[in-house]
């Protein structure tokens, strides 16, 4: 481990396991106060707007509502990423995802990075749970898999379902399900997975709602093949410019930053519609180190 900085959050131990076994879980990140105070200010937000169902603020939902923003540069949930990414990071993204009890929402297996066009693949997901994820209620599994292996994006069929809750219901083949762990969190924990993990969720049988909450992270040296998109700088600074940078919003739907949302939603739209092939992992010498948890042991 040496000229490797001290983990801020995640145990030496967890952050060699988000290297040899593509995720970690569970990181503690907010006590219950805030908790309490996040699945309030969704409760208003569902009163004021409707209720989030399995299609609605699934991207970039931190330019919808202030408190959404202030969730994804959480000190607690960055300086986990942090020991992941390094010390500047984007928010690229992220949506709740909640199945309510007996709506058979699922999740098939896949990988993240089957339709993301980045490069080079310093990302990590964060996945915290407003309430328990557990067997009963549709946690995430996860079949661990060093980050760092040849060929890691595998084909995935596409066979789109009305309950699954991915757009084009991709299911990674090739991959044995029998190898994956249930990741239970309890409220206020969180998982990090990579966007190469294969990953896959069952319905809800539980009585409760499974909220989660899913953010994209990137490092400011990461880049979309194709089209210049947009991220918000949450930790550090970004020397590379590769994004728009995005309004933080004042209110809810702020007309600066829905504009920008829009846009943002309409070019997603696009990209999950068009299968990606494996990108080849692109080095570049810029200057700044790997980050720490991608950089092998
Ligand atoms: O919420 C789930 O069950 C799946 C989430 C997921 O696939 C993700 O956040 O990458």
């Amino acid at each position: 481990m040496m000229g490797r900085p001290m983990p801020r959050r995640l145990t030496e131990t967890q952050a060699a396991a988000f290297r040899e076994e593509g995720y970690v879980a569970p990181v503690p990140v907010l006590d219950p106060v805030e908790v309490s105070h996040y699945l309030a200010c969704l409760a208003n937000f569902e009163t004021r707007h409707g209720r989030v169902d399995r299609h609605k603020l699934r991207t970039k939902a931190h330019l919808l509502a202030p408190w959404i923003n202030a969730l994804v540069r959480h000190d607690a949930l960055l300086d986990a990423v942090e020991d992941v990414l390094g010390p500047n990071i984007l928010c690229w993204g992220c949506g709740f995802i909640i199945k309510e009890p007996g709506d058979g929402a699922y999740v098939s297996l896949h990988q993240d990075g089957y339709y993301w066009q980045w490069e080079p693949h310093e990302q990590v997901t964060a996945w915290l749970a407003l309430t328990p994820a557990t067997r009963e209620s549709g946690a995430m599994r996860m079949v661990p898999l060093p980050v760092d292996r040849p060929d890691p994006i595998v084909p995935h069929e596409e066979n789109w379902q009305p309950d699954n809750l991915l757009m084009r219901g991709q299911t990674a083949s090739g991959i044995d399900i029998s190898r994956a762990v249930d990741v239970e969190l309890q409220p206020g924990e969180m998982s990090l997975h990579h966007e190469y993990t294969p990953h896959a969720s069952s319905a809800n049988r539980a009585a409760h709602r499974r909220i989660g909450f899913s953010i994209q992270y990137v490092t400011p040296r990461m880049r979309e093949i194709g089209e210049r998109t947009s991220a918000s700088l949450v930790r550090g600074r970004d020397r590379f410019g590769n994004f728009d940078s995005e309004p933080v919003p004042q209110c809810d739907y702020d007309p600066a930053a829905l504009t920008v949302f829009e846009a943002q939603q309409a070019r997603y739209k696009t990209v999950a519609s068009r299968a990606a092939g494996t990108i080849a992992d692109a080095g570049s010498d810029d200057g700044e180190a790997t980050p720490p948890a991608l950089s092998a042991g």
